[in-house]
C-alpha cells in the first residue's frame, strides 16, 4: 500500500471535513463541483481531549453545524493516520465523498486512536479485543468507542442522540472493533475495506506468503511514536533510490535486510515479520472472532480489486451475519481499488473501463441513504443484503445474500496441451513442470514501479504468459457468457524437487483478438509507472483474481511442513470472491507459477526460516502440477447460471 493509497483511504474515511487542503492530499482527487462547499461557513470546529475510562485522553476533532435550529446525528471515524490539520481555525475543502453529508448536516467527529498522533496512550497494532473485561484498565477499541460516544452525547450540543461510525482500511478495523457490544446510541456503522485478519489475507500475509512490497511501502511511512506527536508538516516518502522495485528487493536479498532499512525500531514491521505462522500474535488481533453483540445496522463496503483488504469486508459481512442474525447487515462490493469508492469516479482501473461512475452511484444511492435512514429516519433506499457490481457485464446486481444464492461449484480442470475445461481428465497420468529460479522470479507487473500499483489487480498478464516458468491453461472461446459469483479455490496436486514452494494461481479473462474497444487509460491519466495504454484490448489477458499460497502451510497455518522432494501432495486454498462474467467469445485462463515478485517475498524453495534466509538457501527447483484422474488439478469456481438482470450500472431495477 503506497503512501498516496493510504492517504486516499484516510481521506475517503473522512466523513468529517478533511482538514488538509484537498489539493495537497490527492492532486488527482476529483474536484467535485461541491468542492467549493465551505465548511467554515457552515460548521464550527472544536478540538477535545476526551478521557477514556482508564484516564487516557484521545484527541478528537468535532465539527458542529452552525444552524442550531435543528438537531443532528454524529458521524465519526477513528483513525491511526492523524486528523490533521490541527487547530480549531484549521479547515479544509470537502471532497466527493463528504460533501453529500456535509450539506445534509451531521456532527462530524474524527479521533486519533489511542497512541497515535495527538492522542495519549500506547498504540497496539490492530488492538486485540478483550472479551472478559474486569476493570477500567481493561480497555480496547470497543471501550474507547463507547467512552467517546458517552462523552460526545454529554458535551456536544444539538445532537439527535444517534451516532454513526465508519472508516476505510485501518479506520475500517476501528469501526468493526468499535461496534462490538454496541453503545445504544450507535445506530449505523460502515466498516469499509476493514482490516479483519492481518494473517488471513488482509495486508500482511496471503496464503501464508508475505506481501512484502506493500507491507514495506506502508511501514516505511507508518512509524512508531512515543507520546502525542503532531504529524510532520511534509511527509517524505521512502527513497528507494530506484523506480524499479523488482531490482530493489532482489538486491536486498532477504526480508531481514529490509528491517534494517526501516531503522530496526519499526515495531509494526518487526512484529509482522517475526510471526510468519498463524500464531497467537495474529489470532488475538483477528477482530472477526469477536464480531458479536452488535446492535446497529451495518453496511460493509469493499472493492473487487482491493490489493490490501479485499478478504476483510467479505469476512466481516459473513461473520456479522452468522453472529448477529437479527440486525440489518449488508455488503457492497464494487469494481474498486482500496478506498476507490471514496474520492475517485470508479469508472476505470488501468486499462479496464466499467462504463459508469460506479463510485458516485455508490455514494449517492447506497452509503448516503444508508446513514440518512438510520441516523435521521429520512428516506429508505431499501438496500438489498448484497449490492455487488458484476464486472465483465458492468452492471450492479442485487442479491438476498452473498455469495449469490444459486451459484453452483464447478471445477475448471487443467488438461493436455494447456487446455482448461469443466471436463475432468480421464487419460493416463499426466503433468506439467517448470523450473522455478528464485534468482529470476516472475514479476507481478510487466513494467517498473515501486510499491504496489493498484491497477495490477486487473493488469494484462501477457508479459507472464510467455515465460517458461509460468504454466498457462485456457478454454476455447466461450459459446455463452459465464458468470462467477463467489470464491475461487485452487485444487492442486503438486510435487517439487525442493523442500518448500509457493504456488501462485491467477484467474484471467482473455479478451477476443478482434476486440477493438480502446483502452480505458489515456496518456493523460496513467500514473508514472503504468505502461503506454494498449490502443485496443484485443487479446488482453485481464487478471480477475490472483493469490499466492506458501506450500509449507498446506496442512496448517500454525505448523509448517516441508515437502519431500518428488512426493505428490495436495495444495488447496481459497482466493477472495469474484463477481465476474466472462462474455461470449472470451476465454477463461488460469496461470500457475511459483514466484510473484516483489509483491510476495521469494520462497527459497528450501525449508528454512524465510525472513532470515541466506543467499545459499535460495535454490532452483522443478515444480510439477499433476492433471490425471485422482490427481486432477484445477480451480473450483462458483458458477451462477442466470444472474438477476438489474439493468445498466447504477440503475437498479427490482429483480
Ligand atoms: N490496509 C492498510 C494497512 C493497515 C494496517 C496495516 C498495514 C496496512 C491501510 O490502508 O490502512
Amino acid at each position: 500500500m503506497n503512501y498516496s493509497t493510504r492517504l486516499l483511504a484516510v481521506l475517503a474515511a473522512i466523513v468529517v471535513l478533511a482538514f488538509t487542503p484537498l489539493s495537497r492530499l490527492c492532486g488527482a482527487e476529483e474536484k467535485s463541483a461541491s468542492a467549493a462547499y465551505d465548511s467554515r461557513e457552515h460548521y464550527t470546529k472544536y478540538e477535545y481531549r476526551i478521557p477514556m475510562r482508564d484516564g487516557v485522553k484521545l484527541f478528537t476533532s468535532v465539527l458542529v453545524p452552525k444552524d442550531a435550529s435543528r438537531s443532528y446525528p454524529f458521524l465519526m471515524t477513528r483513525t491511526p493516520y492523524s486528523v490533521a490539520p490541527y487547530g480549531e481555525d484549521e479547515y479544509s475543502g470537502a471532497s466527493a465523498h463528504t460533501d453529500l453529508f456535509l450539506k445534509a448536516g451531521y456532527i462530524w467527529v474524527r479521533q486519533d486512536v489511542r497512541g497515535r498522533t495527538m492522542s495519549e496512550g500506547k498504540f497496539i497494532e490492530m488492538t486485540p479485543h478483550r472479551p472478559d473485561k474486569k476493570s477500567k484498565a481493561d480497555v480496547d477499541e470497543s471501550t474507547d468507542t463507547y467512552d467517546t460516544v458517552e462523552w460526545l452525547l454529554q458535551h456536544v450540543p444539538n445532537h439527535n442522540g444517534r451516532v454513526g461510525i465508519w472508516g476505510i482500511s485501518y479506520p475500517g478495523f476501528y469501526t468493526s472493533a468499535g461496534i462490538i457490544d454496541t453503545h445504544p446510541a450507535i445506530k449505523a456503522a460502515s466498516p469499509q475495506a476493514p482490516v479483519t485478519d492481518f494473517y488471513l489475507n488482509d495486508d500482511w500475509y496471503h496464503g501464508g506468503a508475505f506481501m512484502m512490497a506493500a507491507s514495506f511501502d506502508f511501514f516505511s511511512s507508518f512509524k512508531p511514536q512515543s507520546g502525542p506527536t503532531p504529524p510532520p508538516k511534509v511527509r517524505v516518502p521512502f527513497d528507494y533510490g530506484t523506480r524499479d522495485g523488482y531490482e530493489f528487493f532482489l538486491k536486498l536479498g532477504s526480508v531481514a535486510k529490509a528491517t534494517a532499512l526501516l531503522g530496526g525500531d519499526n515495531t509494526g514491521w518487526n512484529e509482522g515479520v517475526a510471526h510468519p505462522t498463524y500464531d497467537a500474535y495474529w489470532k488475538e488481533r483477528a477482530i472477526w472472532r469477536h464480531l458479536k453483540n452488535i446492535r446497529c445496522a451495518v453496511l460493509t463496503v469493499g472493492g473487487w480489486f482491493d490489493a490490501e483488504d479485499l478478504m476483510g469486508p467479505l469476512r466481516t459481512y459473513r461473520t456479522i451475519k452468522e453472529n448477529n442474525p437479527d440486525i440489518f447487515n449488508a455488503i457492497v462490493m464494487g469494481p474498486w481499488v482500496h478506498g476507490g469508492w471514496a474520492g475517485r469516479d470508479g469508472r476505470k482501473l488501468g486499462s479496464v473501463d466499467f462504463a459508469a461512475d460506479t463510485a458516485k452511484f455508490y455514494r449517492e444511492k447506497i452509503v448516503f441513504p444508508f446513514f440518512e435512514k438510520h441516523l435521521k429516519d429520512k428516506g429508505d433506499p431499501k438496500l438489498p443484503e448484497a449490492y455487488v457490481f458484476e464486472t465483465g457485464t458492468n452492471v450492479w446486481r442485487q442479491y438476498p445474500a452473498w455469495p449469490a444464492p444459486g451459484a453452483k461449484t464447478r471445477t475448471l480442470y487443467f488438461r493436455d496441451g494447456g487446455a482448461l475445461s469443466f471436463e475432468a481428465p480421464t487419460g493416463a497420468a499426466a503433468s506439467d513442470s517448470y523450473v522455478s529460479d528464485p534468482a529470476k522470479p516472475v514479476p507481478f507487473i510487466g513494467y517498473t514501479a515501486t510499491g504496489v500499483p493498484q491497477e495490477y489487480m486487473v493488469a494484462d498478464q501477457r508479459f507472464a504468459a510467455t515465460r517458461p516458468d509460468v504454466l498457462v491453461y485456457v478454454t476455447e472461446p466461450l459459446e455463452e457468457s459465464l458468470t462467477l459469483a463467489g470464491p475461487v479455490s485452487p485444487r492442486l496436486f503438486v510435487a517439487t524437487t525442493g523442500t518448500d514452494a509457493d504456488w501462485v494461481v491467477k484467474l484471467i479473462d482473455v479478451y477476443p483478438p478482434e476486440r477493438s474497444t480502446p483502452s480505458a487509460t489515456t496518456a493523460g491519466e496513467r500514473s508514472k509507472d503504468v505502461p503506454p495504454p494498449s490502443i485496443t484490448l484485443g487479446g488482453y489477458q485481464q487478471l480477475v483474481r490472483g493469490e499466492p499460497f506458501r506450500g509449507r502451510y498446506r496442512k496448517s497455518f500454525e505448523k509448517p511442513e516441508a515437502f519431500a522432494p518428488g512426493k505428490v501432495e495436495a495444495v488447496n486454498f481459497t482466493m477472495p470472491d469474484v463477481n465476474h462474467t466472462f462474455r461470449r467469445g472470451h476465454r477463461i485462463m488460469v496461470q500457475v507459477q511459483s514466484t510473484w515478485f516483489p509483491l510476495v517475498d521469494r520462497n527459497p524453495q528450501t525449508f528454512v526460516d524465510i525472513a532470515t534466509a541466506k543467499p545459499g538457501d535460495f535454490r532452483v527447483a522443478t515444480q510439477t502440477i499433476h492433471r490425471a484422474p485422482g490427481r486432477a488439478s484445477g480451480v473450483e469456481v462458483s458458477v451462477l447460471e442466470a444472474p438477476q438482470n438489474v439493468g445498466k450500472s447504477g440503475v437498479s431495477a427490482k429483480p
